[in-house]
């Protein structure tokens, strides 16, 4: 079968399939000014064809003096045929709510494209509450249109049931590259009124299914159907460095020591763990440790979470979507249908319900930028200004879990910055978010803890040898001098750290080295 005719198949409704056009086509319905709801979400389940298309358009409009730019709403971070392209044609006015790619960011940080950085959990209900203005276009991937019309979703889920629902017109991309074997891993929950109709959404344990599998769509709204055969972008597998797996190492001990004290059942709570390297880490660590019958409420589900599944350590995961590597999505794609009962993919307002997360007591276990030394955490802004990525799930994880872990190496660009400093440059969890820092230097755990005591402790345990005697003293002269002595600052030096390194380029100190 051709790739074409593989594609056409997977559009079962007859009504629907008469929609079916180019991607040029498909992009000439979308106009300057709107604002498109699209699907994506670390990379996965992001529309491939259209959005170059449109960028294209974009381009040539602009070659000949016309304005034209849209703005663009997501789950997550997309690929480089979304972001990139649309990014790199200068066609983005607004772009919210989480981004990771090197155009956008920098285009962001030349003050060239609007950036909104909101908690995954708010997007949808900002949405559908009118915060964010009408919504004009769902441009959605899907796995296939059955014959009913309603849609399989594909690796991804992010905010496409509120994209769907509240876009005048739809857009959708039927990629065949996408495993028929992904039907009936989805839970789209279709229960969540507004405030004040909204009621307790019936979930108490991490793998349960609420809602149906299917999204649905009126077809009257459905503009245009694209047929593609594309992969996801996913990013190729790091293994763990040293310094992550000294961090995995000191969290491991520490969950261990908190079923020791009775604080956690043997089989610990609910696991989120951010991406990157030091989360990879610490789920390898938990593939060799003694933990058994683990579950997961989380966010994306990334090669450690697929190999604790494999393993049989971990029993179901729960998330909105994957992000694994080519190696790990090859091996999953081609075994699907066996992980449809232990992965539920969740619309993101429920992945990172704060509700939930606070009901199911979820470890949350996510990355940093820097932490200051009273565990106020800065996760998307290097020197204070420069956006990195964003807040993604992590402030919904961080506010709502049983307990709130940041981790990160003591020292980031080859030693020259210090990532536990006296003030973090930019606050997005404050120290009342924050019950766990960890470097590879060590753990501190902040429960109980005045500031100063916690100021004490997070030098102790987590600072890097460069720095620690420089961040002493800091607070040494702060506890006889500050203006106040709860948590003791000396305003005019506090941010001099993120200053030294702008003027020289190394936090550094000389005397103390
Ligand atoms: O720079 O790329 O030039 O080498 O930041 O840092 O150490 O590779 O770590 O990939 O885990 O990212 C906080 C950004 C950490 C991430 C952050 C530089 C460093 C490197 C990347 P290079 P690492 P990671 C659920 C949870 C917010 C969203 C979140 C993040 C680059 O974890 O985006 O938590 N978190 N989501 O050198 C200057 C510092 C630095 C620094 C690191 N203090 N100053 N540069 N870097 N610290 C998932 C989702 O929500 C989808």
């Amino acid at each position: 079968m051709s790739i074409a005719s593989a594609a056409t198949s997977r559009v079962l409704n007859p009504s629907l399939e008469q929609k079916i056009m180019t991607a040029q086509e498909a992009a000439a319905l979308i106009h300057s000014g709107d604002q498109i709801g699209m699907s994506g979400f670390t990379g996965s389940g992001y529309p491939k064809v259209v959005p170059i298309e449109l960028a294209h358009r974009i381009a040539e409009a602009h070659f000949h003096g016309q304005k034209f730019q849209v703005s663009v709403f997501t789950g997550a971070s997309t690929g480089p045929e979304l972001d990139g392209a649309l990014a790199m044609a200068g066609g983005i006015h607004l772009r919210l709510p989480y981004q990771s790619d090197p155009e956008t960011r920098k285009r962001i940080n030349a003050g060239e494209m609007e950036y909104m950085d909101v908690h995954l959990s708010h997007v949808a209900q900002f949405v559908e509450y009118g915060f964010l203005g009408k919504l004009d276009v769902a441009l959605i991937e899907v796995t296939a249109v059955l014959e009913d019309g309603r849609l399989i979703p594909s690796s991804s889920i992010g905010n496409n049931k509120t994209w769907i629902d509240q876009a005048e017109r739809v857009i959708l991309e039927v990629n065949a590259w996408q495993p028929s074997a992904l039907e009936g891993m989805h839970d789209i929950y279709y229960g969540l009124q507004p405030p004040p109709n909204r009621v307790p959404i019936p979930l108490i344990k991490p793998g349960e299914r609420i809602g149906s599998p299917y999204l649905n769509v009126d077809p009257n709204k459905v503009v245009a159907i694209v047929l593609t055969n594309s992969p996801d972008r996913n990013s190729p597998f790091k293994a763990p460095d040293d310094a992550s797996k000294r961090i995995a190492g000191h969290i491991l001990e520490f969950l261990g020591w908190e079923v020791k004290k009775g604080r956690m059942p043997a089989n610990l709570l609910p696991l989120q763990s951010g991406v990157g390297n030091i989360a990879n880490a610490v789920l390898f660590g938990l593939e060799e440790g003694t933990f058994e019958g683990l579950t997961s409420y989380t966010e994306v589900i990334q090669d450690g979470m697929i190999r604790l599944l494999k393993s049989g350590k971990l029993t179901c995961a729960s998330a909105t979507a994957f992000s694994l590597s080519p190696e790990m999505l090859t091996e999953v794609n081609a075994d699907m249908a066996s992980y449809r009962d232990r992965i539920v993919l969740r619309p993101q307002e429920i992945s990172n319900n704060p509700g939930i997360i606070r009901r199911l007591g979820v470890i949350a276990m996510n990355g940093m930028i820097e932490a200051d030394i009273y565990g106020n955490v800065n996760s998307t802004h290097v020197m204070g200004s420069r956006i990195q990525n964003g807040i993604g799930g992590s402030g919904d994880f961080a506010r709502n879990g049983y307990l709130s872990i940041f981790m990160a190496p003591s020292s980031a660009q080859k030693g020259t910055i210090s990532t536990i400093v006296p003030m973090v440059s930019h606050v997005d969890h404050t120290e009342h978010d924050v019950q766990v820092v960890v470097t590879e230097n060590g753990l501190a755990d902040l429960r109980g803890l005045s500031p100063r005591q916690r100021a004490h402790l997070i030098i102790e345990k987590c600072a890097n040898a460069d720095y620690k005697p420089e961040l002493i003293d800091y607070l040494n002269r702060a506890e006889r001098l500050s203006y106040g002595k709860h948590t003791p600052h000396l305003l005019t030096e506090s941010l001099g750290w993120h200053n030294r390194y702008l003027r020289t380029g190394d936090m550094r100190r000389r005397e103390y080295n």
